[in-house]
């Protein structure tokens, strides 16, 4: 592999114009240089009418049945049907749609080591030797499952993308080995079998990935990438408390032949945590992360390798965990991510969106024990989806919901004891959640505006 590394100085910091703009609180508009030449087709789903951003008026262009002129029947929005994927006990699961309205998951997966029903203890025994990454596929209502990678430690923090053809692709971390290395890993079935690549060796901690394939194939993982230039550092593989420390918010590009790149987004020690990743319809690349010391700070970049603007959304208090971003058909941001409660305990799931041209920032809700992960999806009526868990309250998944009134939460399952995934994809929620019974997968239909005239019918 060539490991090339672009790294981008000028544009790691905000700009001294944009610290001024970001202390009174408008942070859009330091940097508008990223080009918008699509990298896409301008029509995506081969509908025949282009993107929105590629200056057409198709306001889905990842659903070919949504266009001008397109029948809309008026539906109704939910409720939630919850179906098992798997009883296997399991993790950090991911989720993705792909053609034909085929669903996909992507877990970590340990070996059944009761009888029944699974208990937490259970999880936990096996959880330093055995987990290993399982993908599921749901076709005509029935699930199927394989394994995609046998090798021990690995599954945690798993990402999933699905191409044009009906490939999965997903991102994993595998506990370390013996050597603190291959921590980052990518699997994908593209070559009719599953393969599984180490797309940078010399990464010894990915943490949380976030993944983006494009429909020739070629794929973008998002991930922390810390460098140990110096041996003796191995005694903080983590590269938590040795600042400074070569560490970086990474992509990991391959193109379309299979072959990676390394590109550092911004560097710095407590870069690189919990990125969130997602591409808009002309294809450039949107992510929002968490800077955690000395501020924490909630940050968001945008553009595509070799050239990035970067900016804070917030800085007051202690902000930006637990990202998750959208694009929205007209190009407009929203995230969500966590605040720490100023009081001292629990944290606050926020949302955050530059939609009308300034970001805009609101609570979602106030809960004492959040795990650490939120999504958002935006829908073509223009309503924002937030989902998140609350341990505290029965383990449950809890989705909130932007209305005129504010915002709206329900809780979709209880019980829910480990990772969650949410995608919004051909006219419905798609999340899979982990239990202590298993996989579940939620499906939740959306009142669709499939003729692009703003409102459903
Ligand atoms: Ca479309
Ligand atoms: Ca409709
Ligand atoms: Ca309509």
């Amino acid at each position: 592999m060539s490991r090339m590394v672009w790294f981008l100085g000028p544009v790691a910091r905000p700009l001294p114009a944009c610290r001024l703009w970001l202390l009174i609180g408008f942070a859009l508009g330091c940097s508008s240089r990223v080009s918008q030449e699509p990298l896409v087709p301008p029509d995506h789903d081969g509908d025949g009418y282009d993107a929105l951003l590629a200056g057409g008026d198709d306001c889905d262009d990842e659903d070919a049945a949504v266009h001008p002129g397109a029948a809309d029947p008026v539906e109704t929005t939910g409720p939630w049907a919850i179906e098992p994927v798997t009883d296997q006990a399991s993790d950090w699961p991911a989720v993705a749609v792909g053609p034909g309205g085929v669903v996909h998951a992507a877990y970590g997966a340990w070996p059944p080591c009761h009888p029944e029903p699974p208990e937490k203890k259970c999880f936990a025994d096996e959880m330093d030797k055995s987990l290993t990454v399982r993908h599921a596929r749901r076709v005509d209502g029935a699930w199927s499952t394989a394994e995609v990678d046998g090798m021990s430690d690995a599954g945690l923090y798993t990402s999933l993308a699905v191409d044009g053809e009906g490939f999965a692709h997903i991102a994993y971390y595998r506990i370390w080995d013996d050597q603190y290395s291959e921590a980052l890993r990518y699997a994908t079935d593209r070559g009719g079998t599953w393969a599984v690549q180490t797309p940078d060796p010399a990464a010894p901690i990915a943490y949380h990935t976030a993944i983006h394939v494009r429909d020739d194939g070629a794929v973008t993982i998002a991930y922390r990438d810390v460098v140990h230039a110096d041996p003796a550092r191995d005694d903080d593989p983590f590269c938590v408390n040795d600042e400074p420390c070569d560490a970086a918010l990474a992509l990991a590009v391959a193109d379309a032949k299979g072959n990676w790149t390394i590109e550092h987004v911004e560097v710095g020690g407590s870069l690189g945590w919990d990125p969130a990743m997602a591409a808009d319809a002309v294809g450039t690349i949107h992510l929002a992360y968490p800077s955690l010391d000395p501020s924490d700070d909630l940050r968001y970049a945008r553009g595509r390798p070799g050239a990035w603007s970067i900016e804070a959304v917030e800085q007051e208090g202690r902000v930006g965990q637990a990202t998750a971003i959208a694009i929205d058909a007209a190009g407009a941001v929203h995230i969500a991510y966590h605040r720490y409660n100023p009081k001292g305990y629990g944290r606050e799931v926020r949302y955050a969106t530059n939609a009308g041209g300034r970001w805009r920032i609101e609570s979602v809700e106030e809960r004492d024990n959040l795990q650490e992960a939120t999504r958002i999806a935006v829908d073509t009526l223009g309503r924002v989806h937030v989902t998140y868990v609350d341990f505290a309250a029965g383990s449950s998944l809890r989705h909130a919901t932007r209305s005129a009134q504010g915002w709206e939460v329900e809780v979709v399952a209880e019980g829910v004891w480990g990772g969650f995934d949410m995608k919004s994809v051909f006219g419905a929620l798609h999340v899979v959640y982990a239990t202590d019974g298993g996989l579940e997968y939620a499906r939740f239909p959306l009142a669709t505006d499939q003729d692009c005239d703003g409102e459903d019918g």
